[in-house]
């Protein structure tokens, strides 16, 4: 943002407060303080204001999660109707309430067959954290308590519990706290865009597919498939750089799992509620879990909630287990996150906002791939849905990455800032998907901003 001196009294009063007594996620506090925060104060549809008055195209709909944009106010009062009717109470005194009961109905009527049966949660990393408690439990019910291992991806994001953040496949996670824990195994994951650099040479996506399941495979007969509880993975892996899988891999590994009898979890954090152009990751890509989490767009992100949907054999497995179920949070399916779930479910089927998707969602890929056209630094646009994807190389003709990840695409990210424009930089893809209600001249708008900013990008790091 623009020098300290020339800023509001109120925004420096919020970044020294801030400074003073907030801890940031992901952040380097120390170096965060000294450049200051940008202070949001409002937002509406898909654009957000600062406290100096600008106005920002928010390509990330937050964090992957505001499906229906800002400001909708069907959700506010859904969620004000229940603040006044029932500000809290809880499911654990053989109780529930009409919001939740009525939310667990209308997800099980938009999950993927078999999928009956859900459990509530606040987060992401929460739901995953209950998910793998839920797999053991399975297990042991079973009476196979040797099946304790945790198989998850390369370059995987779910979350930062204890549980979670050991999935995860990102390896800077990892040191600050000693995980993995211990029972976290990692397989490798299909970034095919990466497979050249990564020595595997030209080969085609489909074969890279798999031969990652058939690594996938290898893996499991060396620590042992009685030994393993489940594989956990994203439909598309998002925090991760957006890597879509080649259309061979998930059936190869859906044969794999069943193969060992392995459970299946997918989380479909991100690419839940539309995000893909179908309810869930799961029917677009045609992948039976056994179990399933869900969080961000399952409310547009206006009230924390996430889910825990259970297939077949483990809701029947774990409903008819003739025990208490040693599980749950104060706010697992708290009334007014519900209330708030609830009606954005309602305004997404309503308003059609899935099958728009298929239309908005490949205009997006189509213009970003007009304005990017023979841009030298552009490796390769993809997408589904609302995702998009652009890969920053030295040479746009070649799959090889610049030697030092992450500097190119922050240069670039920032360019996106400073022009109004939200977007991520993971290593050095710019990824984009915005709000599922967003119009072809946001679109365009979009687009423009990003061109801009990966032209200049370019010219600075003297490829154009
Ligand atoms: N699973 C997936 C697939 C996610 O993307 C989580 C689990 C964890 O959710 P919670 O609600 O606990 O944060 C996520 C979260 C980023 C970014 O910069 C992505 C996430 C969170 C924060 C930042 O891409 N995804």
């Amino acid at each position: 943002m623009s020098n300290p001196s020339s800023l509001h009294n109120q925004t420096q009063q919020w970044r020294a407060l801030d400074a003073a007594h907030h801890i940031h996620p992901f952040s380097d506090t120390a170096a965060l303080n000294k450049e200051g925060v940008r202070v949001i104060t409002r937002a509406d549809g898909v654009y957000l204001w600062d406290s100096e008055g600008h106005k920002i195209l928010d390509g990330m709909s937050g964090l992957w999660c505001v499906q229906l944009g800002y400001g909708n106010k069907e959700l506010a009062e859904a969620g004000y109707e229940a603040l006044k009717t029932l500000p809290y109470y809880n499911h654990f005194f053989k109780t529930s309430n009409p919001y939740t009961i009525e939310l667990a109905a209308k997800l099980a009527s938009v999950l993927p067959d078999g999928h009956e049966r859900v459990l509530f949660a606040n987060s992401g990393s929460e739901a995953n954290d209950s998910a793998l408690k839920l797999i053991r439990y399975y297990w042991n019910l079973k009476g196979k308590p040797e099946k304790k291992i945790h198989l998850s991806r390369d370059y995987a994001y779910h979350g930062v519990t204890f549980a979670a953040a050991s999935l995860s496949g990102l390896t800077p996670m990892h040191p600050q706290f000693d995980l993995p824990l211990p029972g976290f195994e990692k397989v490798p994951g299909p970034y095919w865009f990466g497979a050249k650099a990564a020595g595997h040479g030209d080969i085609d996506a489909d074969e890279f597919g798999e031969l990652i399941a058939k690594k996938m495979e290898e893996r499991i007969v060396e620590i042992g498939p009685d030994r393993i509880a489940s594989f956990s993975a994203e439909p598309v892996q998002g925090a991760g750089g957006l890597i879509f899988p080649p259309e061979s891999y998930w059936p190869a590994v859906q044969k794999i799992c069943r193969k060992y009898d392995i459970l299946v979890h997918l989380d479909e954090v991100i690419t839940g509620f539309g995000r893909v152009g179908e309810w869930f990751g799961a029917q677009a890509y045609k992948i039976a879990p056994d179990i399933m989490t869900m969080a961000k767009g399952l409310s547009s992100g206006y009230q924390p909630i996430s889910a825990i949907s259970l297939g077949s054999r483990m809701g029947e497995a774990i409903s008819n287990s003739n025990e208490e179920l040693v599980h749950g949070y104060t706010y697992s399916g708290h009334p007014v996150a519900s209330a708030v779930a609830l009606k954005n479910l309602e305004v997404m089927e309503r308003d059609g906002l899935v099958a728009r998707v298929n239309s908005i969602g490949p205009y997006l890929q189509r213009s970003m791939r007009e304005a990017l056209a023979g841009n030298p630094i552009v490796g390769e646009i993809r997408g589904k849905g609302l995702l998009c994807a652009i890969e920053l190389v030295p040479d746009g003709k070649e799959r090889a990455f610049f030697p030092d990840p992450g500097n190119v695409g922050t240069h670039c990210r920032n360019y996106c800032f400073n022009s109004g424009l939200i977007m991520r930089a993971i290593r050095d893809t710019m990824v984009c998907a915005p709000p599922l209600t967003i119009t072809e001249a946001e679109v365009d708008e979009l687009v423009a901003k990003a061109k801009d900013a990966i032209d200049r990008t370019a010219k600075d790091f003297g490829k154009a």
